[in-house]
C-alpha cells in the first residue's frame, strides 16, 4: 500500500494497518494510504475490513504540524465519507488512544472493539479549534446531546469502558486486540451483520429540557472566558439536532475552518509543540545514557520539600525526607498528610491511593539515611551559605554516581556545585510551589554538569508528570529573572496615577490567572522585602517604596488579611483599600510624580514587554535554548493565557517592530529610560522584519 499504510487478507478480512510513528497522526501520507487501501479492500475481495494502528496507539488525531499550512487532499472528512460507505462492515480496533480525528475515525467505522485500557476523546478545544471530521455531528448521534457536549467542551479523554457505557465503544477486548477484532468480525459475517452507518441515525433529543443550549453556553462561556472555540462546538451539536447528516457536516467544517484561521488556536497549537520541543536538549544526543533514579532524598520538609515528596511519592517513587530536628520532620510530614487528605476530599485521590502514597514517604533527621539515594534535591531556605552547607554534607555521605540537585529559585548552580567533589553530578530543579501541582520544571545546567545527569532528569521530569525546560545559569534562571520588570512595573503604574485593581483588572482582562499585585499579596510582600533586606547594596528603585511600605505598616499580603488589597476573612475576596491608594499617592507626591491618566492598553505593554525584551537577552546570552522553552515557562509556571501562547509567541502576534517601538517610545517618555533599553537581539529581528518563532536560537 505505502510506507504508513498496509493492507493484509486474514480469511477473506481486511487487515488495514496505520503505521505511522510516533502516534499515528493522520498526515497526508496516512490520509492517501488508507484512501487507497479502503477502495481495494471494498474492492470485492474481502468481506470485512479490520482498521488498526501499529506501535503504541490507534490514532491521535490529525497531524497538529500541518495545520497552517495548505491542506493537502485527500480531506480526513472524505477519506471517513469513503470509509463509512464501505459495502462490508468495517470495524475499529483500538489501543492506547482514539484521540481527535483518530475517534472520529473510529466513529466511521461501523464497529468499535477497544483494549481495556484504551483512552478516547475529542482534545481538539484544547488547540483551539472542533472535531472537524464530523465528531460533532456523530457523537451526539451515538451518546446524546449532553454526554457529546461534554466529551468535546472538556477535551478529556474518557477510558474505553466508560465509552461503551456511552455507547461510543461496541466491545472490550478480552485478551489481544487484533484476534479479538478478527474473531468478531467472523461472527457478524456468520450472523449475517452488515455495514451499520451512525449517520443514519437522528439525534436524540426527547430528553433536553427548553433553553437546554442556551444554559449550555452561559455556563461555558463563563468558565471558558469566551473562548471561541467551546461556543462553537455547542452550535455544531445543535446544527446536529436540526439539520440531517450531511448538511451538518456542512456546517462542522465551516466553524472548523474559522477557527483553525483563529490567532488562539495558532497559539495552543503552537503551545502543544513547544512543550513537546522543551524536552528536548539540542546538543544532547538521543542515546546519552541514563542514570537509574529508583529512589529520592530530600533535604527539607517545608513547603517545597514536602510538595517535592509528594510529587515523587504521586509518581510510585520511594523518599527519604531528612530535616534538621525530629520537630521540623514532623510538621513537614504532617503538611503532606493534611494536602492527602485534602486531595482526597475533593475526589483526586482514593483514601487506599492516598494512604499509600504517603507510605513512599520516610522521614529522617540523618544524612547518611540519604546515602543510598539515586537522586537528592535540597529543599532548604533560600540562603546560598546554608544551601553550600548542605551539599557539603551530601558530597560527603551520598554514593558515587548520585545525582546532587538543589531546588534553588535565583542562587548560582556553579556556586553550589563547587563546594562538592562531584559538581559534574550537580544541577538545578527548580520547582513551582505548590510543587505536587505546578506542572514546571526548570532544569538547571551547570557549566560542569555532565550530560547523563541532564538527560536523566530531564527524563525523570516526565516520571513525575512534570514539563521540563532547561535553563542555564543566571540569577533567577529563566522566569524569576524575566519576572523583575513584570513587577517593577505594575508598582511604577501605581506611582504615576493607577490603582492596584487597575493594574491586576487589566492584565487578568489580559487573560492573566491573576494581576501582579494579587500575586504579591498572595505570595507574601515579606518574603521579596527579606530578600532586598538580604542584598548589601542594593540600588534604591521607586519601584519598591510602595511594598517596603506596606510591609512597615504590616500588611504583608492574604496571610495578614491585607496587602495591596484588604481580605474579607470569610471569602478571601480582595477589596480595594482607600488607605493604600492614599499611601500611594502621599509617596508618589514625595517623590514629585504627578498622578496621570493611564489606559488600561498601556498597562498591558508596559507589564508584559518587560518580559518579552528579558526574554530576548535570555536568547541572546544562551539561557535559554529557544523563544518556546520561554513561552512553555511562562505558560506552565507563571499563569501566562495558553490562548496567547506565552510571551515570545505573543510579541510575534503584536509584531516585533511594533513591540521594539513601543519599548523605545517608554525608554524616551518614562522616569527612568535606563529600565527600558531594548535588547539588541529585538532590535535586529525587529529590523529585519523577523520573528521570535524563526529565530533558532543555540
Ligand atoms: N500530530 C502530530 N504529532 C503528534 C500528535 C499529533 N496529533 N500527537 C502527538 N504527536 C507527537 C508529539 O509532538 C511528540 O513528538 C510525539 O508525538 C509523542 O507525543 C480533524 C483537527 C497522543 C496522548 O490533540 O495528546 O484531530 O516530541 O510527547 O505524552 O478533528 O501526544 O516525539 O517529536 O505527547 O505519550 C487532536 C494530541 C488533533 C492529541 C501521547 N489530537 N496528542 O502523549 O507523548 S486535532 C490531539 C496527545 C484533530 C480533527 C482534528 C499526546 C498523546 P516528538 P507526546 P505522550
Amino acid at each position: 500500500m505505502s510506507h504508513v499504510v498496509s493492507l493484509e487478507s486474514h480469511a477473506g478480512i481486511a487487515v488495514i494497518t496505520l503505521d505511522n510513528p510516533p502516534v499515528n497522526a493522520l498526515s497526508t501520507a496516512v490520509r492517501k494510504g488508507l484512501l487507497a487501501a479502503i477502495e481495494k479492500a471494498d474492492a470485492g475481495s474481502h468481506k470485512a475490513i479490520v482498521l488498526h494502528g501499529a506501535g503504541r496507539v490507534f490514532i491521535a488525531g490529525a497531524d497538529i504540524r500541518e495545520f497552517g499550512q495548505p491542506i493537502e487532499d485527500p480531506w480526513l472528512p472524505k477519506v471517513l465519507e469513503r470509509l463509512e460507505s464501505c459495502s462490508i462492515p468495517v470495524i475499529a480496533a483500538i489501543h492506547g488512544v482514539a484521540l481527535g480525528g483518530g475517534l472520529e475515525t473510529a466513529l466511521a467505522c461501523h464497529y468499535r472493539i477497544a483494549d481495556a485500557g484504551a483512552r478516547v476523546g475529542l482534545p481538539e478545544v484544547k488547540l483551539g479549534i472542533l472535531p472537524g471530521a464530523s465528531g460533532t455531528q456523530r457523537t451526539p448521534r451515538l451518546m446524546g446531546v449532553q454526554a457529546a457536549l461534554d466529551l468535546m467542551v472538556s477535551g478529556k479523554p474518557i477510558m474505553s469502558r466508560q465509552a461503551q457505557d456511552a455507547g461510543l465503544v461496541d466491545r472490550i477486548a478480552e485478551g489481544e486486540l487484533l484476534p479479538a477484532a478478527l474473531k468478531w468480525a467472523s461472527e457478524l459475517l456468520s450472523e449475517g451483520s452488515g455495514p451499520r452507518r451512525n449517520s443514519d441515525l437522528l439525534v436524540d433529543t426527547s430528553k433536553l429540557s427548553p433553553g437546554f443550549f442556551e444554559q449550555y453556553r452561559e455556563a461555558t462561556l463563563k468558565a471558558t472566558r469566551g473562548l471561541p472555540a467551546p461556543q462553537a462546538i455547542i452550535d455544531c451539536v445543535e446544527q446536529a439536532t436540526r439539520l440531517e447528516f450531511t448538511s451538518g457536516i456542512a456546517y462542522e467544517r465551516e466553524r472548523f475552518e474559522e477557527l483553525v484561521r483563529s490567532p488562539e488556536s495558532a497559539a495552543l497549537r503552537h503551545a502543544f509543540l513547544a512543550e513537546r520541543k522543551a524536552a528536548k536538549v539540542k546538543d544532547l544526543p538521543a542515546d546519552t545514557p541514563l542514570r537509574p533514579i529508583a529512589s529520592v532524598g530530600i533535604v527539607g520538609a517545608g513547603t517545597m520539600g514536602g510538595g517535592i515528596a509528594m510529587s515523587c511519592a504521586n509518581a510510585g517513587i520511594p523518599v527519604t525526607l531528612l530535616e534538621i530536628n525530629q520537630e521540623a520532620l514532623d510538621r513537614g510530614l504532617a503538611v503532606c498528610r493534611k494536602n492527602y487528605e485534602r486531595s482526597v476530599a475533593r475526589g483526586r485521590f482514593t483514601g487506599e491511593e492516598a494512604e499509600s502514597f504517603m507510605q513512599r514517604i520516610t522521614g529522617t533527621t540523618n544524612y547518611s539515611d540519604l546515602a543510598t539515594a539515586d537522586l537528592v534535591i535540597e529543599a532548604v531556605f533560600e540562603d546560598p551559605d546554608i544551601k553550600k552547607t548542605v551539599f557539603q554534607e551530601l558530597d560527603k555521605v551520598c554514593k558515587p554516581g548520585s545525582i546532587l540537585a538543589t531546588n534553588t529559585s535565583y542562587q548560582d548552580v556553579d556556586d553550589i556545585a563547587a563546594v562538592t567533589g562531584r559538581p559534574e553530578d550537580v544541577l538545578g530543579m527548580h520547582f513551582f510551589s505548590p510543587a505536587n501541582v505546578m506542572k514546571l520544571l526548570e532544569v538547571v545546567r551547570g557549566a560542569t554538569t555532565a550530560d547523563d545527569v541532564l538527560a536523566t532528569v530531564m527524563k525523570f521530569a516526565r516520571t513525575l508528570g512534570k514539563v521540563p525546560v532547561v535553563s542555564r545559569v543566571c540569577y533567577g534562571f529563566i522566569g524569576n529573572r524575566m519576572l523583575a520588570g513584570y513587577f517593577r512595573e505594575a508598582q511604577m503604574l501605581l506611582l504615576e496615577g493607577a490603582t492596584p485593581t487597575q493594574v491586576d483588572q487589566a492584565l487578568e482582562s489580559f487573560g492573566m490567572a491573576m494581576g501582579p499585585l494579587a500575586v504579591s499579596d498572595l505570595a507574601g510582600l515579606d518574603v521579596s522585602y527579606k530578600a532586598r533586606q538580604a542584598i548589601p547594596d542594593i540600588p534604591d528603585h521607586p519601584s519598591v517604596h510602595v511594598a517596603d511600605q506596606l510591609v512597615e505598616m504590616g500588611r504583608l499580603g492574604q496571610k495578614t488579611g491585607a496587602g495591596y488589597y484588604r481580605y474579607d476573612s470569610a471569602t478571601r475576596k480582595r477589596q480595594a483599600d482607600p488607605e493604600v491608594e492614599e499611601m500611594i499617592r502621599a509617596e508618589a507626591k514625595r517623590l514629585g510624580m504627578a498622578p496621570r491618566t493611564i489606559t488600561d492598553s498601556e498597562i498591558v505593554q508596559r507589564v508584559i514587554y518587560p518580559l518579552i525584551n528579558e526574554g530576548a537577552r535570555i536568547l541572546e546570552e544562551h539561557i535559554a535554548q529557544r523563544p518556546g522553552d520561554i513561552d512553555i515557562v511562562y505558560l506552565y509556571g507563571y499563569g501566562f493565557p495558553k490562548w496567547r501562547g506565552g510571551p515570545m509567541f505573543f510579541a510575534d502576534t503584536v509584531g516585533l517592530k511594533i513591540v521594539f517601538e513601543r519599548i523605545c517610545a517608554f525608554r524616551d517618555s518614562l522616569e527612568r529610560p535606563q529600565d527600558w533599553q531594548p535588547a539588541a537581539l529585538l532590535e535586529t529581528l525587529a529590523s529585519q522584519g523577523q520573528t521570535f518563532r524563526a529565530y533558532q536560537g543555540w
